[in-house]
């Protein structure tokens, strides 16, 4: 049984559903309402105890992060490979997924900007600093501080859209050389990567402009076709609902301490091959 915890139109929850469907890969829809902090609610921290989106519940098995569980996928449901064969071109997929890393974080420093601060806004001072103390990840903590003590500044939006900027450029020589991201065939890496195109559009077209960046955008046409992106991307579905009015912290109070405690895994020592 997979179930995908995910929200709607986040950047990491379009890959994993797009994985999914691109494979043909049946699951379990399992909304998660970021505006309404369920990402911060116990019993999502059960399946990601980072509190961000997505997770899978695999037959009871939490798997998160979405470049792992994109492998994970892989390697649970071999069929309808999207993962090449040949060590350079697996490399290639592997680097492009951390460059799809690399550009989220810029990504959501320029989402929470240009999104998400009214929203903090409406939060009473209580609320604010219940939802800064509940997120598990000193990164995100940092992030909704800096919303709740004046946004983000010119320089810090500016470092942003170097990284975006430095992304797309070698995007464009990327698939200048190859018809994908890592060769002659689709693998996880075009997956990946296209969710983090498609948000750069959506918040500064300019920056992907398809005069200065043909091959990205023929590249990007390209994955949109597909049936699988189309659906995963498609807003108004029943896995992507319209938001919310507002946000709320409801639901949040926790001992998130406790509850991190209980996710702890114990790994075995270290052991030295002879
Ligand atoms: N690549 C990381 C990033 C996760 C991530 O940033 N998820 C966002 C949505 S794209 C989220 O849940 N944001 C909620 C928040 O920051 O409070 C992962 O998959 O775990």
């Amino acid at each position: 049984m997979l179930t995908l915890y995910h929200s709607g139109l986040s950047t990491c929850s379009k890959q994993v559903r797009h994985c999914l469907k691109e494979k043909g890969i049946p699951y379990e829809s399992r909304y998660v309402e970021l505006w309404r902090y369920e990402n911060l609610n116990p019993w999502y921290l059960q399946w990601n105890p980072n509190g961000v989106v997505p997770a899978l519940d695999h037959d009871g098995t939490a798997i998160y992060n979405a470049a792992p569980i994109l492998e994970y996928i892989e390697d649970a449901f071999p069929e309808r490979p999207l993962r090449p064969e040949d060590p350079r071109l697996r490399w290639k997929m592997r680097h492009w997924m951390w460059m799809g890393d690399y550009v989220h974080q810029a990504i959501i420093d320029l989402t929470f900007s240009a999104r998400l601060q009214s929203l903090v806004e409406e939060l009473g001072d209580d609320d604010k600093a219940k939802m800064i103390d509940q997120s598990p990840m000193p990164d995100r903590r940092e992030r909704w501080r800096r919303l709740s003590t004046g946004g983000y500044t010119g320089d810090e939006i500016r470092a942003a859209l170097d990284i975006v900027d430095y992304t797309v450029a070698w995007l464009e020589r990327e698939l200048s050389q190859s018809a994908w991201i890592a060769g002659g065939e689709m693998s996880l890496a075009d997956v990946y990567v296209l969710s983090n195109v498609h948000r750069i559009r959506e918040l500064y077209p300019e920056r992907v402009e398809p005069g200065r960046f043909p091959k990205v955008n023929a590249w990007r046409d390209r994955m949109m076709d597909r049936p699988a992106a189309a659906e995963a991307y498609a807003p108004g579905t029943a896995e992507t609902p319209p938001r919310p009015d507002g946000k709320s912290v409801e639901g949040i109070d926790t001992d998130l301490q406790a509850v991190l405690a209980e996710r702890a895994i114990e790994v075995p020592p270290f052991t030295a091959r002879a």
